[in-house]
């Protein structure tokens, strides 16, 4: 069989088989100032053909004096084909909901471009709401399309569904990369509605399949399709450190006395668990737990979870992405049969959904950049004003989890930040969703204590012992002199510790 042959087996339908064109005639349709829905959720997922004829058009019409730049939305972060490229071209003039490209982010920091920082599960209503304007395009990696013409999703699911259903022209892209055998993991609600016409999702386990195995759309509206074969990019994990283990150690000694005390069950609650080397230390910990046998109702499915599942100790996972390493992405394509009756994809509003997330009882874990005394966390903003990454889905997790916990190494930059400091300089999660902190030095269970007791648990348990004399004497001096004494602060010090790491390059006098 020829490689063409091979490709065309992706797309069964004549119909659209007839709109297979170059990367570089689909970037052609799309003029300056479009509105872009991007598939693409971490890693996964994402188009990776026509970002980058976009880019290098960008490029060309920008040599030639002419502006060209496009408003792109997407599920989550995507990869350097599409955040990399289009923003090293200049090609971006407005970015939602998370990104973690660091070109793109450059760009953001620099003042250069708009970027919206938003909770994951309330893209797709807004988008219907019409709050971010018309949708011109959709650019949707599939794995391929079945012979009655509805597509089978690929490696993410994210806000697809809502790009689909709302563009006025679509593009596609088939990616012969992605496993044939993804095909049935899927689950596309396509119940959601704005008020007043909602009703409750009939989501009642983590396993509970609602939706459709493949989207559906209108065959006019798809204006091209690219064939493409070519892997997702997600960053390798690092091993866990001797800090990812304490705080995964902490973590798990917790849930182990939450459930001897009656209040966890044996198998805890389903588990959602943030991205990064921290959360998948946390998963490698659970494979030697005695929990089980778990689920997730998440938002990634990270390298741990498959070791889990590989392990017997998880049951299943319910995400609306993968974000594997790229060895495992390439064995879970080769296996993605053994799998496929464990793992189901969602759209991100159902992945994400605070109804969903409240009645299942998720326990949250997510990671932070700082905490201030009283349990207030910064996910988002270094220093208060430059964006890492995006809240992504913590919010929509947090808020809402039977278990909000939060986890971070307890300094930065090789110890010239503390991560635990008088004031946040920008809060996200605000003390009332956040019900645990955990650093390597130990944990603070937050639950029931008054912001005093609260002050004094962060301090004493996850402090780093460079910075908690610091915090102690902080704190000690507010007690006696804050104008109010129910969370005491002193208002002329509180930031004074981002603002000498801005002025000399560390926290530390
Ligand atoms: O910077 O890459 O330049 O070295 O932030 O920090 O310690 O490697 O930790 O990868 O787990 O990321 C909060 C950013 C933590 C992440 C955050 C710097 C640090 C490093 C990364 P370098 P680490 P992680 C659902 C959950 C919001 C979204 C979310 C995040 C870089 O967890 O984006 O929770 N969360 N989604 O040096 C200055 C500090 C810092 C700091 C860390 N106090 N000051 N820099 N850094 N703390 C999943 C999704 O939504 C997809």
């Amino acid at each position: 069989m020829t490689a063409s042959q091979t490709l065309n087996s992706r797309i069964r339908h004549s119909g659209l088989a007839a709109k297979i064109v170059s990367a570089a005639d689909a970037a052609a349709l799309i003029p300056h100032g479009a509105t872009i829905g991007m598939s693409g959720f971490t890693g996964a997922g994402y188009p990776k053909a026509v970002p980058l004829a976009l880019a290098e058009r960008a490029e060309a019409e920008h040599e030639a004096g002419r502006p060209f730049r496009v408003r792109v939305l997407t599920g989550a972060s995507t990869g350097p084909e599409l955040d990399g490229a289009l923003a090293r071209a200049d090609g971006i003039e407005f970015r939602l909901p998370y990104n973690s490209d660091p070109i793109l982010r450059d760009r953001i920091n620099k003042g250069e471009m708009d970027y919206v920082d938003m909770h994951l599960s309330q893209v797709a209503p807004m988008v219907w709401e019409g709050l971010y304007g018309h949708l011109d395009f959709a650019v949707v990696e599939v794995s391929g399309i079945t012979p009655d013409g509805r597509l089978i999703p690929s490696s993410s699911i994210g806000n697809n569904k809502t790009w689909l259903d709302r563009a006025e022209k679509i593009i596609l892209e088939v990616n012969r990369w992605q496993s044939e055998a993804l095909q049935g993991m899927h689950d596309i609600y396509y119940g959601t509605r704005l008020p007043p016409h909602r009703v409750p999702i009939p989501l009642v386990k983590p396993d509970d399949r609602i939706g459709e195995p493949a989207f559906h759309v209108d065959h006019a509206r798809v204006v091209a399709i690219v064939e493409t074969d070519a892997p997702d990019r997600n960053a390798p994990f690092s091993p866990p450190d001797a800090t990812a283990k304490a705080i995964a150690e902490h973590i798990l000694d917790f849930l182990g006395n939450e459930v001897k005390k009656g209040r966890l069950p044996a198998a805890l609650l389903p588990m959602q668990s943030g991205v990064g080397n921290v959360p998948n230390a946390v998963m490698a910990g659970l494979v030697e737990a005695p929990f089980e046998p778990m689920t997730a109702f998440t938002e990634v499915i990270q390298d741990g979870m498959l070791d889990m599942i590989d392990a017997g100790k998880l049951r299943m996972a319910s995400a609306t992405a993968f974000s594997l390493s790229p060895d495992r992405a390439e064995e879970m394509n080769a296996n993605a049969n053994r799998y496929r009756d464990k793992l189901i994809l969602r759209p991100q509003e159902i992945s994400n959904h605070p109804e969903l997330v409240r009645r299942l009882g998720v326990i949250a874990m997510n990671g932070l950049i700082e905490a201030d005394i009283y349990g207030n966390v910064n996910s988002t903003h270094v220093m208060g004003s430059r964006i890492q990454n995006g809240i992504g889905g913590s919010g929509d997790f947090a808020r809402n989890a039977f278990m909000s916990i939060f986890m971070t190494p307890s300094t930065a930059k090789g110890g010239k930040i503390s991560a635990i400091v008088p004031m946040a300089a920008h809060v996200d999660h605000i003390s009332q969703d956040v019900q645990v902190i955990v650093t390597e030095q130990g944990l603070a269970d937050l639950r029931g204590l008054a912001p005093k007791k609260r002050a004094a648990a962060i301090i004493a348990n996850c402090a780093h012992p460079t910075y908690r004399p610091l915090l102690e004497d902080y704190y000690d001096r507010a007690l006696a002199a804050s104008w109010g004494r129910h969370a005491p602060t002193l208002l002329d010090e509180a930031l004074s510790w981002h603002q000498r790491f801005v002025e000399t390059g560390s926290m530390l006098a």
